[in-house]
């Protein structure tokens, strides 16, 4: 697609995701306004094209549903990646993350329906899946999540398709397999590769919860963009794609792989209790992503990891001897 006549607008613009596709959005030349609440969101992870004539930045709340219509008017395409996004923060509050993902979404679409947006892309998550035995896990499998989070996720991809059946909104869900990459945040409630690199910089202990079998296919967060950017190209809606590197790592061999990589060999991996809501594998099968959006990863785990380590060294001048 040529993005440069389009008028796209991206929720959740200065969260992890959300601010690396916008930032991609912008350098492709697309007039791009970024909404956030900056709430989770940093102004930091977007300060790089703040200045561009192309951006605009907008502090708003997806719960508010008459600034959503003010905001949409004169869109084409919204990517729509706002989320509550922490699973073991679901488990504490179930009803902020509802309010957030379900009636936040409800909104988006809503407003999206009354401004006849051309196209919406949704970012789920593989969360919905649940425990389930079978891998790896496709499209059309049951889902059984074990969070209010991957609820709510769940509840969002129905919306996303019922509003395409029943209004012909143009609607895509695509279900991400666990992000990492630059611009995540290192808190209790981020990614694991993001509080392990933290860790790591500080020279303590890497801890896993549980036994470190369970299992996880981590993605490039610029594989991740990528595949924003063909569902936006692909003719396609009504749609759930699962969007993963296809390649599951356990937690163990990560920890193992994390230490390799910055030569730190010396620091010790510990264990500890299992996290409640956390499902035990999870793999993608990527045959439809293939098929539908002719998405191919570029960057395996050990590839993302290095690039993610170069960009972190670079961006907050630490050194990091890498492998
Ligand atoms: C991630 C996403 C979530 C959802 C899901 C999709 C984050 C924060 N969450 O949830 O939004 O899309 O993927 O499947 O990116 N762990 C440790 N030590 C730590 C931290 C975590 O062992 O210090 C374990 C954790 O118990 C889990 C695994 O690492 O088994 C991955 O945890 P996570 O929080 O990175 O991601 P996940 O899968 O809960």
């Amino acid at each position: 697609m040529n993005f440069k006549e389009k008028n796209v607008l991206v929720t959740g613009a200065a969260g992890f995701i959300g601010s690396n596709l916008t930032i991609e959005l912008v350098n492709l030349g697309a007039n791009v306004i970024g909404f956030d609440n900056l709430f989770n969101g940093r102004i930091e992870n977007i300060e790089e094209i703040l200045e561009n004539k192309s951006f605009k930045f907008i502090k708003g709340d997806i719960r508010d549903f008459n600034f959503l219509l003010e905001v949409f008017e004169g869109i084409d395409i919204i990517y729509h990646v706002a989320a509550f996004t922490s699973v073991p923060q679901s488990v504490l509050m179930p009803e902020s993350c509802n309010d957030v993902n379900v009636n936040g979404t409800l909104n988006v679409l809503n407003a999206a329906r009354k401004r006849d947006i051309e196209k919406i892309i949704y970012s789920s998550s593989s969360s919905v899946y649940g425990d389930t035995p079978t891998l790896p896990k496709k499209e059309d499998m049951p889902r059984h999540p074990i969070s209010p989070y991957g609820v709510s996720k769940l509840a969002c991809e129905g919306y996303m398709q019922v509003f395409h059946k029943i209004y012909g909104l143009r609607t895509l869900s695509l279900r991400y397999f666990n992000v990492f990459g630059p611009r995540q945040k290192d808190s209790p409630y981020s990614g694991v590769i993001a509080i392990w690199l933290g860790r790591l910089l500080n020279n303590k202990d890497l801890i896993i919860f549980g036994n470190g079998e369970q299992s996880r296919d981590f993605t490039y967060v610029k594989d991740v963009v990528h595949a924003n950017l063909l569902a936006a190209e692909q003719g396609i809606s009504g749609e759930i794609i699962n969007i993963g590197a296809g390649a599951p790592i356990t937690l163990s061999n990560l920890a193992k792989l994390m230490l390799k990589l910055t030569k730190k060999e010396k620091l010790n991996i510990s264990y500890t209790d299992t996290r409640s809501g956390d499902i035990f594998h999870s793999y993608a099968d990527i045959s439809k992503a293939k098929e539908l959006l002719n998405f191919q990863p570029k960057f395996n785990q050990e590839e993302g990891l290095k690039d993610y380590f170069n960009w972190y060294c670079h961006k907050y001048k630490v050194s990091l001897d890498l492998n």
